[in-house]
């Protein structure tokens, strides 16, 4: 049973092992999307509280325990933040449940056991990544070390608020640096709770900090630290150009996991019981808030009709409803701002030529909320706006195709490359169109997996850099060689 009764405790900064308030004593309310009410006061961090938290976090890097751990404590240190988390999973998923408004099943069955297994899977690199001894030359003993970059600045949005912390911080810190991390505005809560946690697993003062704050003021000033030596961000395309010229100015490494419109296509020879599963969850899970959603639908011709007709009779069945009800599986959009430019999409599409088969409309549940019905635009041409722009929100655009030429071609046809999904029982054909599609992750007869084993990020306007996986670790390390002469 969620608990629905404890009031939530005001949001703290968590600088240099303690839980304070900002320097100015500025707060902001975190308002709960599904009932429109205040959730409580949060700290609001400034530019000088930015200042102390990079200077807290470089004495914990330059002079302080974390880099200099053994290998093996920091791992345990790690793996018990994992085991804190799982530990804490009605707290947590309440937290973002309110915070969010996505459903409570999605808060607890998949957003916490990801952060814990981001946590886990991380620590265990921790004793595993190892530099390598080179044959070059007998005059010299060469090898490299994998060495921390030093202290990272970690920006993220509001749709998963939780688990990009996993994503961000669990790497950083396993690979022996120190983190200032900013919560989006609008969903502060849990990233605080699990830094408290990390503090009670026994990540030293400093090492871990969180600022919650507005993108422009708190944001901007991790971003042009001096010293920050890394910036990774997860959110719009927009903020991540702007991110990236100023970390240009700066020198810093940078991530960016940005926006996507991810084809998701179905062959007139798929399982059509599963695509039509998999191109509902493929949009609607997490509201749409979810950068690499499947809200392009591309069709084949042969089977349009029948198979439009049985999505949109899926989602009409698909009503949002309380999120903290365990059985609800479509939740509030995370603000009245998100939710207009929603409606406002579903608008445009149909004024550019779309047919409205399903939703299309706010529906307050209690006679409140910022919620949308799981919507469904056919007829959508690729040129469109409604099948071009991110919406981030639960609106699926259907566009028909003839071949896998044509599929390809209109999937490709595009600024981002985050996701693809498709559909087909030819294994020939997933493979080859599978290679041609450019994205950075591809489901086939899937949609929406993922793990902290497995890399994801984007091509072309989705970013560049890897969260995730092995190839994650080279964001947070570099490589120093190192020539000792034996003659
Ligand atoms: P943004 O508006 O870009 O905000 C992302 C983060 O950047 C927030 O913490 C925001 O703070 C901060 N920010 C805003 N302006 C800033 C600035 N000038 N300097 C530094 N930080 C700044 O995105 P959003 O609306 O929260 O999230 C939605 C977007 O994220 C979508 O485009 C979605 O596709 C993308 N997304 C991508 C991925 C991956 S993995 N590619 C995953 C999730 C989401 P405030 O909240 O205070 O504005």
């Amino acid at each position: 049973m969620t608990d629905t009764l404890t009031p939530v405790r005001a949001g703290k900064l968590i600088l240099n092992g303690e839980a304070v308030d900002a320097l100015s004593g500025r707060t902001f309310t975190t308002v709960n999307p599904a009932t429109e009410e205040p959730i409580c006061a949060v700290a609001e961090a400034g530019p000088e509280d930015v200042d102390r938290a990079v200077k807290a976090a470089r004495a914990a890097f330059e002079g302080g325990p974390w880099p200099k751990m053994r290998p093996a404590e920091r791992q345990r240190v790690l793996w018990k933040l994992g085991d804190l988390i799982l530990e804490h999973a009605d707290e947590l998923a309440r937290l973002e449940t309110l915070d969010n408004g996505k459903p409570i099943f999605e808060s607890r069955q998949i957003d916490v056991p990801m952060v814990a297994n981001c946590f886990h899977y991380f620590s265990g690199w921790v004793t595993k990544l190892a530099g390598e001894t080179l044959p070059v030359s007998p005059a010299f003993f060469t090898y490299t070390l994998r060495e921390p970059l030093g202290v990272v600045g970690a920006i993220i949005p509001w749709n998963f608020p939780m688990i990009m912390v996993g994503w961000k911080a669990a790497p950083a810190l396993a690979m022996g640096n120190c983190v200032v991390l900013k919560p989006a505005e609008l969903t502060p809560l849990t990233a605080i709770r699990i830094g408290e946690l990390a503090l009670e697993a026994g990540v030293p003062p400093g090492v871990f900090n969180i600022l919650p704050g507005k993108g422009s003021i708190a944001g901007e000033a991790i971003v042009k630290h001096p010293g920050v030596d890394k910036i990774t961000f997860t959110g719009s395309t927009e903020v991540g150009r702007h991110i990236m010229k100023l970390c240009a100015d700066g020198m810093k490494k940078v991530t960016l996991e940005l926006g996507g419109k991810s084809p998701n296509i179905v062959f007139a020879d798929a399982d059509l019981d599963a695509a039509v599963r998999g191109a509902t969850t493929g949009i609607f899970y997490g509201k749409g808030e979810v950068c690499a959603a499947g809200s392009r639908l591309l069709v084949e011709s042969g089977i349009h009709d029948e198979f439009v007709g049985r999505l949109a009779e899926r989602a009409g069945k698909l009503q949002p409803a309380d999120p903290l009800d365990p059985k609800t599986r479509l939740g509030a959009l995370v603000s009245e701002k998100q939710m207009n430019t929603v409606l406002g999409y579903v608008d445009t599409g149909v004024g550019e030529g779309a047919k409205l088969v399903a939703g299309g409309k706010r529906v307050p549940v209690n006679g409140k909320g910022y919620f949308v019905q799981a919507t469904v635009l056919d007829q959508v041409e690729n040129h469109m706006r409604v099948a071009q722009e991110e919406i981030f929100g639960p609106v699926l655009s259907v566009i028909r195709f003839d071949d896998a030429d044509d599929a390809v071609k209109k999937g490709n046809d595009i600024v981002y490359g985050l996701a693809a999904g498709l559909w087909t029982r030819d294994v020939k054909k997933a493979h080859a169109v599978a290679r041609r599609l450019q994205a950075g992750t591809v489901w086939i007869n899937a949609y929406n997996f993922y793990d902290a084993g497995m890399p994801f990020g984007g091509y072309k306007s989705s970013g560049f850099g890897r969260d995730l996986g092995p190839d994650c670790l080279r964001e947070y390390t570099q490589t120093k060689s190192i020539w000792l002469s034996t003659e």
